[in-house]
């Protein structure tokens, strides 16, 4: 079984996988019948023991498909990049990277957010040319219905880009999807998963390795797919660096990202108010021992007190995670204006907060970092937080 299921991952990783046949236009989406019974066995035959895809590839499809992008993107197209709601640094770096990217071919191409992103990204290069959906909400539309492909960043299903979800489902474009979170979504025709990665950015440097084009990456993709990787490794660190993380980290220095002053930019720009929040939520933090597990509150009236910006809140979660012997950290964000509590967990080692915030507190993510909402109010999720950790008892006092 062991062997087995090593080899069933190694087919899963690195793989551009697609649903349809598309070609040239991606106008003929005609099922392939090879394609759908390979499929249907490989499902079948994997689904016990897999954790990352529900369609697979053999490597030679994986050529085909990519030779397929390849010539898609072989006459300039309108092209849309969407990263998830609330962007963070990896979601910013990789659809900017794939803007710069896709420029030097002529495309037509635009990054729409969803909605406006913290002011320590606001510095990457290519940051004025981004539209915010929620706030251009008729140009947005326009560039999307014309739009002949839409790729998909840094996120698994269309409902995390919020009020933009309907517009993407109603699109015609060929999507194509970049992602290493958990149990993607079918919507694209074109899906490379992979949540081995580190990051999306990681993802996209290999994406254009696979177009043949790591020479086409200048200073500035370099210094947006640097931000990502090491925003999204917390500066390299999370088990998810690998060997081929830093590799590919030490070819962007080499073409040209500045990794002194991204790491100045992104990290050292604090305002007075924020490390006072800071100081706050550490006050706040609480530990339970007995399942080694952490968490921090911020209510509303704490967040307007030290004039809370979007962004402030970033990172505050992992200070849990850094006391001896805690394994999982949580932090509580009551947000008056949603109405909701925003919930964001790490966790170390095996526990996986991915399932715990799916089952629990409607969200995901992955294994170690997954966010959540709660529609209780602060007292009430903390309530609920609490009365979960016994039935996780054993999953929680690992060592
Ligand atoms: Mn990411």
């Amino acid at each position: 079984m062991r062997s087995l299921k090593i080899s069933i991952e190694n087919l899963h990783r690195n793989v551009i996988t697609s649903r349809y046949n598309s070609f040239n236009e991606g106008i003929t989406r005609t099922y392939g019948l090879i394609e759908i019974s390979l499929k249907c066995i490989l499902n079948f035959v994997l689904k016990p023991y897999s954790k990352i895809l529900k369609i697979v590839s053999s490597s030679t499809m994986i050529k085909a498909q990519i030779n397929e992008i390849k010539s898609l993107l072989s006459t300039p197209k309108s092209i849309v990049i969407v990263p998830h709601k609330n962007p963070d640094g990896d979601a910013m770096g990789s659809t900017l990277a794939l803007y710069h990217y896709l420029r030097i071919y002529g495309h037509d191409a635009t990054v729409i957010a969803p909605n406006d992103y913290p002011d320590f990204l606001k510095w990457l290069p290519g940051n004025d040319s981004v539209m915010i959906f929620e706030s251009d909400l008729d140009a947005s539309e326009a560039l999307m219905s014309k739009a002949e492909i839409i790729f998909t960043l840094d996120f698994n299903a269309l409902h995390r880009t919020g009020e933009m979800t309907e517009s993407l489902e109603n699109s015609d474009a060929l999507k194509i999807m970049i992602d290493h979170h958990q149990q993607p979504d079918d919507y694209a025709i074109y899906t490379y998963s992979d949540v081995s990665m580190s990051s999306t950015c990681e993802m996209v440097y290999n994406f254009i390795e696979y177009l043949n084009d790591l020479d086409k990456i200048d200073s500035t993709i370099a210094t947006c797919l640097y931000t990502g990787i090491m925003t999204d490794t917390g500066s390299f660190r999370f088990p998810s660096t690998t060997t081929r993380t830093h590799q590919v980290v030490g070819d962007l220095i080499s073409k040209g990202a500045e990794n002194a002053a991204i790491h100045n930019n992104v990290f050292d720009t604090n305002s007075y108010s924020r490390l006072q929040l800071l100081g706050r939520a550490m006050q706040n933090l609480k530990v339970i021992p007995e399942f080694r597990t952490a968490y921090i509150t911020l209510s509303q009236a704490e967040l307007d007190q030290f004039n809370f910006k979007k962004g402030d809140t970033e990172g505050f979660v992992n200070y849990g995670l850094s006391l001896k012997d805690v394994i999982f950290a949580a932090i509580f964000i009551e947000s008056e204006q949603e109405g909701i509590i925003k919930v964001s967990l790490r966790s170390k080692g095996t526990f996986s907060v991915n399932k715990f915030s799916r089952a629990h507190f409607n969200g995901g993510g992955h294994d170690n970092a997954a966010g959540g909402r709660s529609e209780d109010s602060l007292e009430a999720t903390i309530d609920k937080f609490i009365s979960i950790l016994p039935k996780y008892k054993d999953e929680l006092s690992q060592k």
